[in-house]
């Protein structure tokens, strides 16, 4: 009888709901979006298992295109004010989802960006926890993204408004540990009620702090690769805190859509390709791209797609590009996509002029031309000063185009140097753009070792970064906390 329950346990669906910010294909500003997006997907997959997102409403074109119910009313006491709260549900992802729509809150069109996005954020975050308090089945988990939703875990466990929330886990996945949320103590007015000696839990070096609320306070935390883990222990802001929660600390790295990003279906290309085909395929993709931006496919085509975020390293690399093509004249060519900095921006738009057609870019963001880049581009370069993941190396590897990184997070954990037999990218480990031109300079090497890097591209396309292995990982950390 014992040995039956054992069995039936570690075999028990779960219910796991994620609380997030971002959530593709509806709300996406960065990889939190695609991570958001993929994990309920893959892990519903399990027959049984249900995840659902829960995040705030924003009124753009997938939630005026797609049909949403009522599921849920209710009024939220905020501060001195009582605002109506509505939770609406869709179906069309394959999950549930649930987008909370907060007075005042419901017509924003951006997922950040507002003076009073602190208020819009812990509005969202009581008012969730409010409806979930009433369900009749709690969920086994509830899976929280980043520092929006970082004081979850502490009302949770402490607020006297969810004493049924008390037993249920609480996880904390940081994506990105340099944005922490830090707030007035202003806000604190706007929570739910809670003994006030616990005060000390929400801060951090005298700040009340999001992140570390949700580090001190939720039953397991997470982050998005081993490595970054690490980094946060050894350096970062949060080190001493980290080492305090080390126990229930882990790094699980991030997998991808494999059905969302493949060179064989996707919509935005022209040409499509296999690993059967790569050679070919890559060709024809490199020629639409280099006849676009004016530059000579038979030459390498190194490429960098991203935001221009100081973590990302787009400054130095602009540098190491400058001198590739002006002191060494190195033959290759490069292209930038994204936007970010405007700086940056206006500066890769002047370096333009002086390149002699070696160097171009593209300012905005642009699915279509990011998925077309990836599958013409010969590198792609990631020179980040911190990566918690990083996805477009696993995205470039998808499609036979191989990755320039930096050994940093997520980056020096998923890509193994050329030199190594199992290798398929390049990797750089300081942060100048001397690295980088050697880094650039063996990509040249190795673009004309035809045999090689034929046999290297292949490879990269037979990497396997999909979720499923990640799923594994999220499931027995779910079993784990589960009491
Ligand atoms: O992959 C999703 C992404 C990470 O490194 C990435 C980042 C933001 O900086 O987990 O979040």
């Amino acid at each position: 009888m014992e040995y039956f329950t054992i069995f039936q346990f570690q075999n028990k669906c779960m219910q796991v709901v994620h609380m997030s910010a971002e959530c593709y294909p509806v709300a996406k500003v960065g990889g939190l979006g695609d991570v958001v997006g993929a994990l309920p997907k893959y892990f519903n997959q399990t027959e049984g298992n249900d995840a659902i997102v829960v995040m705030p409403w924003v009124e753009n074109k997938f939630t005026q295109t797609h049909r949403f119910v009522v599921d849920h009313q209710a009024v939220l006491p905020f501060g001195r004010r009582i605002l109506q709260v509505k939770i609406l549900r869709n179906h069309d992802l394959g999950y549930k989802l649930y987008m909370v729509q907060v007075e005042g809150f419901e017509n924003r069109t951006q997922v950040y960006g507002y003076r009073n996005d602190a208020y819009h954020f812990i509005a969202f975050q009581v008012a969730t926890l409010n409806w979930i308090h009433q369900w009749e089945h709690l969920p086994d988990v509830i899976h929280c993204h980043d520092f929006h939703t970082g004081f979850v875990p502490f009302y949770m466990s402490h607020s006297h408004q969810f004493p049924r929330l008390r037993n249920v886990p609480s996880i904390f996945t940081i994506h990105n540990g340099n944005y922490q949320g830090m707030m007035s103590w202003d806000v604190v007015d706007y929570f739910p009620w809670f003994d006030t000696w616990k005060l000390p839990l929400l801060k951090w070096n005298n700040t009340l702090n999001a992140m570390a609320t949700a580090v001190k306070c939720a039953w397991r935390v997470t982050t998005v690769s081993p490595q970054y883990m690490k980094e946060l222990m050894q350096d970062s802001s949060l080190s001493e805190l980290f080492h305090q929660e080390s126990q229930k600390c882990v790094g699980i790295l991030n997998g991808i859509d494999n059905e969302e990003w493949n060179p064989e279906t996707d919509k935005h290309l022209r040409h499509h390709y296999s690993v059967d085909t790569v050679s070919e395929g890559k060709r024809a993709n490199k020629e639409e791209v280099c006849g676009h931006f004016h530059f000579d496919p038979e030459l390498p085509l190194v490429s960098f797609i991203g935001r221009f975020a100081h973590q990302k390293g787009v400054d130095v690399l602009s540098d190491a590009v400058w001198r590739a093509i002006n002191t060494y004249d190195a033959e290759m060519n490069f292209l930038i996509v994204g936007s970010g900095d405007p700086q940056l921006a206006r500066g890769l738009e002047q370096m333009k002029r002086y390149s002699r057609g070696k160097f171009n870019c593209y300012i905005g963001y642009n699915e279509e031309l990011a998925r077309k880049v990836y599958a013409a581009s010969d590198f792609l370069v990631m020179p980040s000063r911190f990566e918690p993941c990083g996805l477009n190396q696993f995205y470039a590897l998808r499609y036979g185009t191989l990755p320039i990184v930096r050994t940093v997070g997520g980056l020096l954990d998923s890509i193994i140097d050329m030199n190594d037999e199992n290798g398929c990218g390049i990797r750089f480990i300081q942060m100048n753009s001397n690295d980088i031109l050697h880094a650039l300079y063996r990509a040249s090497e190795l673009y004309l070792d035809k045999e090689k890097f034929a046999t290297m591209r292949q490879h990269a396309m037979n990497q396997d970064f999909s979720w499923e292995k990640s799923i594994k990982q999220y499931t027995q950390l779910y079993k784990n906390a589960m009491p």
